[in-house]
């Protein structure tokens, strides 16, 4: 496998943890464009990063259907539709860093609101490799497997997780195996990885070596201990917590960082809003009153499915101490929350944001 601590990325990302290497895209990035480039697109590695050759690495397709095959993945290129999108992938811990200083969170990786990126993807619908499968009706589960290695409690194993079959946001999901027009690079799962849009980014798994029908979801380690909403690490509590899957929603301030100094008079705000699969980011506003005025900022980006928007609001603000609360609503009439729900993970912080900001 290749080394995963990515020299290029450490210089000029934050980086999280050095190896496997982890690393999130600076915030004022994050609030200047709308694609990131691959060279600043965040990081989540939980194992090696395996080194495999397009021609011979192969595609099992197995379980609860009535042929399991297998394509490689020039195959796939060839037989299979390409097609190119827009997607946002954001990790779970995605704001942890938040969540930790309002109730400790320990063992876990210390994620700013960075811990995200959106890319043109593209490659082969999903739906057209589901095609060619004829489904048993026990099937209720897509199971994914990848060619990395792992080691969690003293074992070695592939990285994996599953999704419904039912799960709208599998029309939208593709087998990818470009970013950003370029072939995908081994360390966001190239050759060939799972971009599930609007989902928990651990879904979207890199370097994929199987899809399995499954009445279940699946067994491995980050899909039934990792990835769950659980109070505690006693068994009983993570056995029974729920499977995360949807993207919450959630609005961050980017700009002013808060190393930045601000003169009194007309200042920027700026910064990004994301929701889960099924919905649309339709508002994002901002209060300088601990929530009982709201202001309407505007949203850069157009609402598409499965992606973020970007949003900026000017504000006049004369010398003093503030404290900037913004939240997001999307078209489905969900809100962010006034209190984190914490979880020992850390997972899944939307709690609306409160950043000081001071004008000199
Ligand atoms: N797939 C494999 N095989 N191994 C991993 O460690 N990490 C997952 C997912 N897919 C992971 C994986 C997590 S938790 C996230 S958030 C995304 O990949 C991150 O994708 P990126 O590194 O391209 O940003
Ligand atoms: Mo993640």
């Amino acid at each position: 496998s290749l080394p995963s601590f990515d020299l290029a990325k450490s210089a000029t990302m934050q980086v999280v943890q050095a190896e496997p290497f982890n690393a999130g895209t600076p915030l004022a990035e994050l609030a200047d464009s709308y694609i990131q480039p691959t060279s600043h697109f965040f990081v989540r590695t939980h194992g090696t990063i395996p080194s495999l050759d397009p021609e011979t690495t192969t595609i099992h397709v197995q379980g609860l259907l009535a042929q399991p095959f297998g394509m490689s993945i020039t195959e796939i290129k060839q037989q299979l539709p390409y097609i190119e999108q827009v997607s946002t992938l954001q990790c779970a811990g995605n704001r942890r860093q938040e969540m930790h200083a309002y109730q400790p969170i320990y063992g876990e990786l210390p994620w700013g609101a960075n811990g995200l990126s959106t890319a043109t993807w593209g490659g082969a619908p999903l739906r057209a490799l589901l095609e060619r499968c004829e489904i048993e009706p026990a099937a209720l589960h897509l199971v994914f497997e990848s060619y990395d290695q792992v080691e969690r409690h003293g074992q070695t194993f592939g990285y994996g997780g599953s999704i419904p079959l039912n799960e709208p946001m599998i029309e939208h999901s593709l087998l990818a195996y470009t970013m950003n027009g370029a072939p995908l690079p081994a360390l966001h799962g190239g050759p060939l990885r799972l971009v599930i849009p609007g989902i928990v980014g651990a879904r979207s798994v890199k370097w994929l070596r199987s899809i399995e029908l499954s009445a279940e979801p699946s067994h491995n380690y980050f899909q039934r201990r990792a990835y769950r909403l659980a109070q505690s690490s006693e068994p009983e509590a993570w056995q029974t917590a729920p499977m995360l899957h949807e993207l919450p929603v959630n609005a961050v301030l980017c700009l002013p960082t808060p190393d930045q100094p601000l003169t009194a008079g007309t200042i920027t705000l700026a910064g990004y809003a994301i929701t889960g699969g099924q919905a649309l980011v339709e508002r994002v506003e901002i209060s300088l009153d601990q929530g009982q005025t709201w202001q309407s900022a505007r949203l850069i980006d157009p609402p598409t499915l499965g992606c973020w928007s970007r949003w900026q609001i000017e504000l006049e603000l004369a010398v003093g101490a503030y404290q900037c609360w913004v939240r997001a609503t999307d078209s489905l009439g969900q809100q962010q929350p006034e209190q984190p729900a914490w979880n020992v993970k850390g997972y899944h912080h939307n709690a609306i944001q409160r950043v000081r900001l001071t004008v000199c």
